[in-house]
């Protein structure tokens, strides 16, 4: 019986000690173990030929801090390279914990403008939404899509309530709009790994510290809905992902 049980102890040594050394596990300062891989994918998210322009949104209300219009973050293409600014990329099923430990994300409201127009942030994360603007917004967070029933949370926020904290609990897609002002919107994307990224001013994406394998890679635009592209990753290596936004 006691022979049995030191064989047991020995035995999951062992396994712990192999698995770590299996699985390229780095220990983060949350103490918590994280599997990662050393492959990269990076891309672009681009208009082949013609993009759309920029559009232009009259304002109708509290001009003097909105200013008379805005530009439209739906399309934001870079001229140089035709690039898509505020695609989430997402690789599907690679197998990580998030390493993140920033434990506040936030979203400003700046001359009637979310900040950022886009990001991603991981689930159960606290998101702290500023008002820097000295008047009356009222955010009306949904879930997935814009349909009234899917409101998560619908709250006016006056000149003097300079913060609204909200726990972000639940993967996919939060759309942000103000009922005030019509043209202001922003989207966070909650997410369970860390294999995401958002394009930036020319469209581009890079993502890091993925395990050897096969994934589905999705892009998603707010106005585009959804691409999707099969990849292969290998180890120490870089791969490519390009998504040529084709007029249908
Ligand atoms: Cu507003």
């Amino acid at each position: 019986m006691k022979i049995f049980r030191v064989v047991t102890i020995i035995a999951s040594i062992i396994l712990a000690l192999i698995s770590i050394v299996w699985t390229d596990s780095s220990v983060v300062a949350t103490g918590k173990v994280v599997i990662t891989g050393d492959g990269t994918l990076s891309g672009i998210v681009r208009f082949p030929d013609d993009y759309p322009e920029r559009e232009k949104i009259t304002t109708t209300k509290d001009q003097a801090t909105c200013g008379a219009f805005k530009y439209s973050e739906t399309f934001v293409v870079s001229e140089d390279n035709h690039g898509l600014k505020n695609v989430v990329v997402t690789v599907e099923g690679a197998k990580g914990k998030i390493t993140n430990t920033q434990t506040a994300f936030k979203i400003e409201q700046v001359k009637c403008q979310y900040i950022p127009h886009v990001q991603t942030m991981p689930v159960g994360s606290k998101l702290e939404i500023f008002n820097n603007d000295g008047l009356l917004h009222n955010v009306h967070a949904y879930f997935d899509n814009l349909d009234p029933k899917s409101t998560v949370f619908n709250k006016a926020q006056p000149k003097f309530l300079k913060k609204i904290t909200q726990t972000l609990d639940k993967v996919g897609m939060y759309y942000f709009k103000c009922d005030v002002h019509d043209h202001m919107s922003a989207f966070v994307s909650v997410v369970d790994h860390p294999f995401n990224a958002v394009t930036n001013e020319t469209g581009e994406f890079s993502i890091e510290n993925l395990p050897a394998g096969t994934y589905n890679v999705k892009a998603w635009h707010e106005a585009l809905g959804t691409l999707e592209k099969t990849v292969t990753i290998e180890a120490g290596k870089t791969a490519e992902a390009n998504f040529d936004i084709l007029p249908n």
